[in-house]
Parts: structure tokens; C-alpha cells; sequence
């Protein structure tokens, strides 16, 4: 997989729910869709019956022409309005059970949009990080979601419904991931250039993995030994990526851009653009807006020996 630019995708689908929330609106869905082909196949028999029925014929008259009939006119309005009502009440206990009142819950995981990576935040430790999110099978969590900067909309099929992300207000989602493994999903509000590379992937993990990724990831960054991944350190202070990156347990404080602490230890990089591997590193920092054009990443001219000294580095933040 080295190198390999563009990832595949295999949006997890609301029909393989994995959560509760994501089950009661497949169950909605496939009551609809019932309801709908029902609908439809009524429509077709009846449309296809009257017009070979009904067909012209040769040197024959009109038929006989009905106007107002209130039995039918009752069926045809009655029916229709019945299940209006029906899928009305339907959607709200629906939208009752995956979204309950939240009562004085607090979050369990703050996710921010950004242009255009996914920041998340951990309450009650220290963790920030970025694009992949972990969250623990079996336990009720509530999502915090909100927005930096434009409207983002985070949905991922198969642990449930949709929500935005609107800057300056929070919104929040339950979810209850039934199974391990990995999620995915992508924004779905058009946020600008990169909106279609603005992917989700949450990792769901066994407590026990949940709890030890929660270890790893609230120790401060990898001090690098070797020479190479030093000067990559260093570089990495005085090129001025640290104004808009956090490594935490060093002097980059910075808040714009992806939390970098533990960038090591994922696996995909550009909100799941592309496998994060030193190929796909190299090619980022000597041109991020060839790669991902918009991003809010400046280009730095560097020599290669830099580009090699900071995807070491990098890479050894795990
Ligand atoms: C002006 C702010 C800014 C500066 C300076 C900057 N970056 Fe970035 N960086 C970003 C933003 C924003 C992103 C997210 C881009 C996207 O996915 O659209 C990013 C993404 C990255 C990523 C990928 C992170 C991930 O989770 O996939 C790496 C690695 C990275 N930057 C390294 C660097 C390095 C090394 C430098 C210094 C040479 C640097 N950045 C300088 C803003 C900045
Ligand atoms: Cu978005």
C-alpha cells in the first residue's frame, strides 16, 4: 500500500447498522421502502390495466366520461393522508429513540469540523487528536458536535443519523456501537474545495483496546534518538509548522491545523485521503496544495534532505 494515493472508501451502509440508533432508522427506512413499493407496483398494475383496458379502438366512441365519485375520491384522499400520518408519527418516535433528551449528560467526545479535518476531543483527559476517532464498543456515548468555521455535517451511516456542524452552536448524537471495527462515513454538507476528501473513520474498539489507546494517546510525543528524526524536531520548530500543529510534550502549540502528538499511529492521513506511510508524507510537505488543493497549508520550499528528516520524525510519533 505504499504510496498509494487515493484510498478506497466502503461507506458503511445504514442496512450493516452497528448500533442501535443506526437499527431503529433501517427499520424506519425499510418501512417506507414497503410502503413506497406498495405504492408503486398499485400504481403500475392499475396505470397499465386501464390503458390496455381502455385502449382505442377503431370507429369506437368515447367512453362513457364519470365525474365525481365520492367513494373513490375519499379512498384516494383518505389513503395517502393515512399514511402521512402514519410516517409522521413513525419519524418522531424514531427521532425520540435515537435522540433522546440528553438530560445533564455531559459529552463524552467533542468533535470539531474543519477545513477540512475532524479534531476530537477527549473531556476529563488530556487527549486531542485528529481524523481517526476511537470510541469504545458497548457504552452509550454522547457526541458533542460543532464547527470551526463553516457548516460540516458528520454522518456516518451505519452508527446512526446525520447531524451538522454549525460554527458557534452545539449539536449533539448518541451512538452505542454494537461490534468492533472500523466506520466510515464523510462530511455531508458541501464545505468547500475538499468537502469530497473529507471522510470520517471511527475506530471501534473493545474497552480493553479503548482503554489502552486512551493511555498511549495521553502520553506526551515520541522523543526522537536518532539523528535524522532530531533534525526533523527541529526543523519541524523552525519552519513554523508548530504555529498551526500540537505536538504535545514539545513547543508546538499550535491550534489551526491536525493535533500531530501520536500522527504516527494512524493509519490514513488527509481525513482518510490518502494510507499515511513516508511516500504519501514526502509528497504532502513538498507540496500540500498539489496534493489536497486549498488546503490551508502553506508550501515550504525544502530541500529533500529536510522533507526526509520530517517524514521521520513524523512517523515516529506514535
Ligand atoms: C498555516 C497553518 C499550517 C502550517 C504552517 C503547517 N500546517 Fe500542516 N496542516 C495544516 C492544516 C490546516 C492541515 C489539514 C489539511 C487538510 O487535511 O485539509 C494540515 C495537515 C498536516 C498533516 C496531515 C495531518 C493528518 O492528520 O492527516 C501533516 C503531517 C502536516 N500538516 C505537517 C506539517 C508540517 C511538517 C509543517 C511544517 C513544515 C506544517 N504542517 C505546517 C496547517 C498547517
Ligand atoms: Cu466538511
Amino acid at each position: 500500500m505504499t504510496g498509494q494515493l487515493f484510498l478506497n472508501i466502503n461507506p458503511s451502509s445504514i442496512f450493516d447498522a452497528a448500533s442501535p440508533q443506526a437499527a431503529r432508522i433501517r427499520h424506519l427506512t425499510i418501512e417506507f421502502i414497503i410502503a413506497a413499493s406498495a405504492i408503486l407496483i398499485l400504481v403500475v398494475i392499475l396505470t397499465s390495466f386501464i390503458s390496455i383496458k381502455y385502449r382505442s379502438k377503431r370507429q369506437q366512441e368515447d367512453p362513457k366520461q364519470i365525474t365525481g365519485n365520492r367513494t373513490l375520491e375519499m379512498w384516494m384522499v383518505g389513503v395517502p393522508l393515512a399514511l402521512v400520518i402514519l410516517f409522521f408519527f413513525r419519524s418522531l418516535a424514531t427521532m425520540n429513540a435515537v435522540l433522546p433528551d440528553r438530560g445533564n449528560h455531559s459529552p463524552d467526545i467533542i468533535i470539531t469540523g474543519h477545513q477540512w479535518f475532524w479534531e476530537a476531543v477527549y473531556p476529563g483527559t488530556t487527549i486531542t487528536t485528529a481524523n481517526e476517532i476511537h470510541l469504545p464498543v458497548g457504552k452509550r456515548i454522547l457526541m458533542q458536535l460543532n464547527a470551526a468555521d463553516v457548516i460540516h455535517d458528520w454522518w456516518v451511516p451505519a452508527l446512526g443519523g446525520k447531524m451538522d456542524m454549525i460554527p458557534g452552536m452545539n449539536n449533539y448524537l448518541w451512538v452505542t456501537i454494537d461490534r468492533p471495527g472500523i466506520y466510515e462515513g464523510a462530511c455531508s454538507e458541501f464545505c468547500g474545495q475538499q468537502h469530497a476528501w473529507m471522510r470520517i473513520r471511527v475506530v471501534a474498539e473493545s474497552p480493553g483496546d479503548y482503554t489502552l489507546w486512551l493511555r498511549r494517546e495521553a502520553a506526551g510525543a515520541h522523543v526522537p534518538q536518532d539523528t535524522l528524526a532530531r533534525a526533523g524536531a527541529v526543523l519541524f520548530l523552525e519552519s513554523t509548522c508548530s504555529s498551526c500543529h500540537r505536538v504535545k510534550g514539545t513547543a508546538a502549540a499550535g491550534l489551526t491545523g491536525p493535533d500531530l502528538t501520536h500522527f504516527g499511529s494512524r493509519q490514513t492521513m488527509l481525513t482518510g485521503m490518502m494510507a499515511n506511510d513516508s511516500v504519501n508524507l514526502g509528497r504532502w510537505l513538498t507540496d500540500p496544495q498539489q496534493v489536497k488543493p486549498g488546503a490551508h497549508m502553506p508550501r515550504f520550499i525544502f530541500a529533500k534532505d529536510s522533507i526526509r528528516a520530517l517524514t521521520a520524525y513524523l512517523e515516529q510519533l506514535k
